[in-house]
């Protein structure tokens, strides 16, 4: 590589840093779409400038290349698009102009784009199209970065289910709950903080039956400005026993709850739930009548979801992690010790693989607040 290339290089990852940083803002907001960043820069006598930036918009249209255009600050003829995905070849059901053909007519020179679209109608073909057009195509700048941002996007395009992620929030003993499992406060404030905005950047929040008949959660988001961004409210509840004065159901009509059960599941509860607001979907059971997780996943995919965040509890996520649908792990520990006996937060079955580097990678570690973060993502 020349100096003046590796100088390039060194540039272009920096806008897409921005491009992808700028799009982290829409997760968990355009439903079946990925979050696309897009930011084109114009080179002036001191260096690059940025001139437009955007993400794909709430619902998922317009994406990310539509939206930097329309909000260009100055012109964007003769500059540099960088796009997180590449842009899509495909007219939209209500005729919205591709992306690629927006590009052509913005008069960028150069396109640098994160990665291929997996999408079959699209798999490179933008990426051709721009080249075949005169346009500079650099690809794969930040691929890795790119690929962990619509990580979501591409497992339901790839496994046709979203990807799922366990948080679980510790005591310094190890314990995440009393010892009848009541709930106690383990988190510090920052850390609920952020939980909360986790929430938001998914689709779904997940979970099973036992933690929501021993904590009754709201399971809401609740940060200043940010209560529309709650996500669906997922209850694996094999047998439908979630009760109808729960907060969940309660609250029904305000912020959807979803409950996934098995056949064989009393249709009389579904009713009365359903009447309550409560949506009831129905998978097959395993040997022992519990709902089979991987078709209940397949599920939330055939419906859209591409990101799900499980807060409980052990059994589901130790379950899900046996059979290998247990894409991430976030562990948090609090400097605070319970004293006394408590439910286990991480067990041995979940520990165990946490532990072997084959199965489980810890990729990150931090403070948030007071508490320690641990960050586990799925290899093998
Ligand atoms: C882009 N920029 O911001 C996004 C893209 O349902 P539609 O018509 O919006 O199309 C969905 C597909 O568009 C999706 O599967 C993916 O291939 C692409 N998403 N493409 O150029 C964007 N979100
Ligand atoms: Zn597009």
């Amino acid at each position: 590589m020349t100096e003046p290339d590796r100088q390039q290089a060194a540039i272009d990852k920096v806008f897409m840093r921005q491009a992808l940083d700028f799009a982290a803002r829409g997760l968990g907001t355009t439903g079946t779409n990925p979050c696309v960043g897009a930011i084109v820069t114009q080179d002036t006598a001191d260096g690059p400038v940025v001139v437009a930036r955007g993400h794909t918009q709430p619902g998922g249209r317009p994406h990310g290349e539509a939206n930097a255009f329309a909000r260009a600050v100055s012109p964007v003829a003769g500059g540099t698009l960088y796009v997180t995905l590449e842009p899509c070849a495909h007219r939209s059901i209500r005729g919205a102009t591709p992306c690629v053909e927006l590009t052509l007519l913005s008069g960028v020179r150069r396109v640098v784009s994160a990665m291929e679209d997996p999408n079959p109608h699209i798999s490179g073909l933008s990426h051709a199209l721009l080249r075949t057009a005169g346009i500079a195509v650099t690809t794969g700048v930040l691929e890795d970065q790119a690929r962990h941002a619509h990580r979501g996007y591409l497992s339901r395009i790839t496994r046709g289910r979203p990807m799922v992620t366990f948080k679980v929030a510790r005591t310094a003993d190890g314990y995440a709950g009393g010892p009848g499992g009541e709930r106690i406060a383990v988190s510090c404030p920052a850390a609920s903080g952020w939980v909360h905005l986790q929430r938001a950047h998914h689709d779904g929040i997940m979970l099973g039956i036992g933690s929501v008949l021993t904590d009754d959660p709201l399971l809401t988001v609740r940060l200043p400005g940010m209560a529309q961004r709650s996500p669906i409210r997922i209850v694996l509840d094999s047998h439908l026993r979630l009760p109808l004065a729960s907060q969940l159901v309660k609250t029904a009509g305000e912020v959807p709850v979803w409950v996934i059960a098995t056949e064989a599941a009393p249709v009389e509860r579904e009713t009365a739930l359903v009447a309550a607001g409560v949506e009831v979907m129905r998978v097959s059971a395993d040997a022992h009548g519990h709902l089979d997780l991987g078709e209940a996943l397949q599920l939330l995919g055939t419906r859209g979801l591409t990101r799900v965040f499980s807060e409980g509890g052990p059994t589901v996520a130790e379950k899900l992690a046996i059979v290998g649908l247990l894409d991430e792990v976030i562990v948090s520990t609090s400097p605070n010790a319970l004293g006394r006996p408590g439910i286990v937060a991480v067990r041995p079955p979940l520990a165990a693989l946490l532990a072997d580097g084959d199965v489980y990678a810890r990729v990150e570690t931090g403070f948030i607040g007071l508490d320690r973060f641990e960050h586990f993502v799925r290899t093998g």
